[in-house]
């Protein structure tokens, strides 16, 4: 069975990511949506509540599990997962230089091979970042996220008041 693995914070998932998962999912038997604590940021969703949204986005594709990525190396969960390839998605340039040294280091830890996807053009503008932004700012990302976001953006809008 071949795996491939999807990492990311997905804080919150968008629809760039997801289109990224389901081309992986056409690819390879199974795809894993490994889900970073995210060390680095300060999250808006806890890794369950980002799992939760990956797990209800992607209920209907087939092979698709949805994992913690925990603390440690990429690399290591690929090798304790039997992953073949790590799946990026690829929006510009900027994206290209900032992947390039993770993959290089990553084949050069176990062989790990990763694979980009050039993100299709209705999403390279999307980021999370973005989408919290205009989101706190009060306007309306419904056609960036899938439903699943969507719903819980509006409850956290609805419990702060706004
Ligand atoms: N369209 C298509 N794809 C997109 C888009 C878009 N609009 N936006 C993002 N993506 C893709 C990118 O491939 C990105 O890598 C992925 O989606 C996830 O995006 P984010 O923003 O949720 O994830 P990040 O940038 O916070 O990355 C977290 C990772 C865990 C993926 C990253 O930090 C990583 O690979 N860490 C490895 C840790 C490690 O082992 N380090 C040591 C050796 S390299």
């Amino acid at each position: 069975m071949q795996s491939a693995v999807c990492p990311g914070s997905f804080d919150p998932m968008h629809n760039g990511h997801a289109e990224i998962v389901a081309r992986a999912a056409n690819l390879f038997d199974e795809v894993i949506v490994a889900v970073s604590p995210n060390m680095h940021k300060s999250p808006m969703f806890g890794v369950e509540e980002r799992m939760a949204m990956a797990r209800e986005t992607f209920s209907a594709v087939r092979g698709v599990v949805v994992e913690p990525l925990g603390e440690g190396l990429l690399a290591e969960f690929c090798r304790q997962h039997g992953a073949n390839a790590v799946v990026k998605g690829i929006r510009d340039a900027k994206d290209l230089a900032y992947e390039t040294p993770m993959a290089t280091m990553n084949r050069h830890l176990t062989g790990l091979e990763t694979i980009y996807l050039a993100a299709d053009g209705r999403y390279t503008h999307l980021s999370s970042t973005l989408i919290k932004e205009v989101h706190a700012l009060g306007g309306d990302v419904a056609e960036f996220v899938p439903w699943a976001v969507e719903r819980r953006l509006a409850e956290r809008r609805g419990a702060d008041g706004g």
